[in-house]
């Protein structure tokens, strides 16, 4: 039996996969509402085709509890924040995890961790608590790091589909857990060290901020020579090794925009591209800002209730808003003492987070003369009829109306 710690984005999608391809599986969260939400039979957020594989699972006889089980292997999945100041992982919740995780498991117990950590983050702060506790590494425990790389949006594909990478200190319990993912990973599973796993892992997210980093930064050298930004990618990645990614309103979720902060933090003297890069996807939101502030002078806007930002969550066709530019933008001009711009998302619709979100997407259009394009939904792409008229900023590129202007 496998023992799920944390019912998350990416803990709860992998114990639903797993069980609905014949493991027996026990989710743990400390979450209490969480877990009744799950035995109520509900998910607990919008994903697609989630909502079937939580069907399967529950009737491959899954089950959701605030209690650890006692089991031979455990999959670590809870979040991994970091020090905004130091930029470091916060390994707390993976320690705790795994401190209750040992509370309760026999010897010769596996515990994989999922979570994203930086470089070196078993060796400095799991293995000194699990031999605190007592136990042997190698031989009352057995460690892993099996980083996920699923994308939010394309989650249940993406589990069945990507290649993996396996952190182990020995092969063979590597292999077993490799075993495990195979019941339903079709990728390429790739056994390594455990160092070797944490480090892939960052660098992949690193690799894609640092490319969206030249996209934003292309379309500020663009917009100061009044360059169209989106022919000029288009043209370059005609070129067959070019292939450059798009601009857009800042980087948002909680993993292009937090994991490459950890190798600033623990390398800052070697991370300089990366640091760079970093700071100009943090610093997008206020390129809208001002691009936003330009439009509205040119149109003798004086009003900022007359704006509204089109899209709260951090990208497309998801519901979650964890470090989305629109809310770093709202935050910035709250800290300028600025009243924030109306907000509508077809996703979000917790009004306890933002003051000027308007819950109807007609009532918002109604009470603004510019709209701001953050989220490319889908929703947006049924309804440009509604914003004719209209004075537009699209930040994704994907408005078909005329006269529609650009970041
Ligand atoms: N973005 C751009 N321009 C682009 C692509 C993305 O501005 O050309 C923005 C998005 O709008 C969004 C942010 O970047 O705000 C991140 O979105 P994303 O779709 O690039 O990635 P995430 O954060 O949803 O998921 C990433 C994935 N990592 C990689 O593609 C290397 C996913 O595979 C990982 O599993 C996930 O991080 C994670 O959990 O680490």
């Amino acid at each position: 039996m496998v023992n799920v710690i944390g019912l998350g984005y990416i803990g709860l999608p992998t114990a639903l996969m797993m069980a609905s391809h014949g493991i027996e599986v026990i989710g743990t969260d400390f979450n209490k509402e969480l877990v009744a939400t799950l035995n109520a039979g509900k998910t607990t957020f919008k994903e697609d085709g989630l909502v079937g594989l939580f069907n399967e699972a529950v009737k491959s006889g899954i089950r959701f509890t605030t209690e650890y089980q006692k089991t031979d292997t455990y999959i670590v999945s809870v979040p991994s924040p970091y020090d905004k100041f130091s930029k470091k992982v916060d390994p707390c919740y993976v320690v705790a995890a795994v401190k209750d995780v040992l509370r309760v498991c026999p010897k010769g117990a596996t515990i994989v961790v999922e979570s994203t950590i930086s470089p070196g983050t078993i060796d400095k702060f799991v293995r000194p608590e699990v031999e605190a506790c007592g136990f042997r590494i190698g031989e009352d425990i057995h460690l892993v790091h099996a980083p996920e790389r699923i994308i939010p949006g394309n989650m249940v594909y993406e589990l069945l589909h990507n290649n993996r990478t396996i952190g182990a200190d020995n092969r063979e319990i590597g292999e077993q857990i490799m075993k495990l993912y195979k019941s339903f990973c079709q990728g390429e599973i790739v056994v390594t060290d455990i160092r070797t796993a944490e480090m892939t892992k960052v660098v992949e997210n690193t690799y894609r901020a640092v490319n969206i980093a030249f996209a934003n930064e292309l379309s500020r050298i663009c917009r100061h020579d009044n360059l169209d930004v989106y022919e000029i990618i288009k043209i370059c990645n005609m070129h067959p090794r070019v292939n450059i990614l798009q601009p857009g309103p800042g980087v948002g979720g909680h993993c292009i925009s937090v994991d490459p902060w950890f190798l600033v933090g623990d390398y800052p003297q070697l991370a300089k591209v990366i640091d760079e890069s970093m700071k100009t996807n943090d610093a997008q939101p206020i390129f809208v800002l001002e691009r936003i502030h330009e439009i509205m002078e040119k149109h003798g806007i004086t009003d900022n209730r007359r704006v509204g930002l089109y899209g709260i969550t951090y990208k497309e066709n998801v519901d979650d808003v964890r470090e989305s530019p629109t809310l770093q933008m709202i935050d910035i001009q709250k800290r300028h003492l600025a009243r924030p711009l109306k907000s509508y998302d077809p996703f979000f619709n917790d009004k306890s987070v933002l003051d000027n979100q308007v819950l109807d997407f007609d009532e918002f259009l109604d009470g603004i003369d510019m709209v701001v394009i953050m989220v490319k939904h889908d929703h947006l792409m049924q309804n440009w009829e509604k914003l004719k008229g209209k004075i537009i900023l699209d930040c994704h590129n994907v408005c078909p109306l005329e006269g529609v202007y650009h970041i």
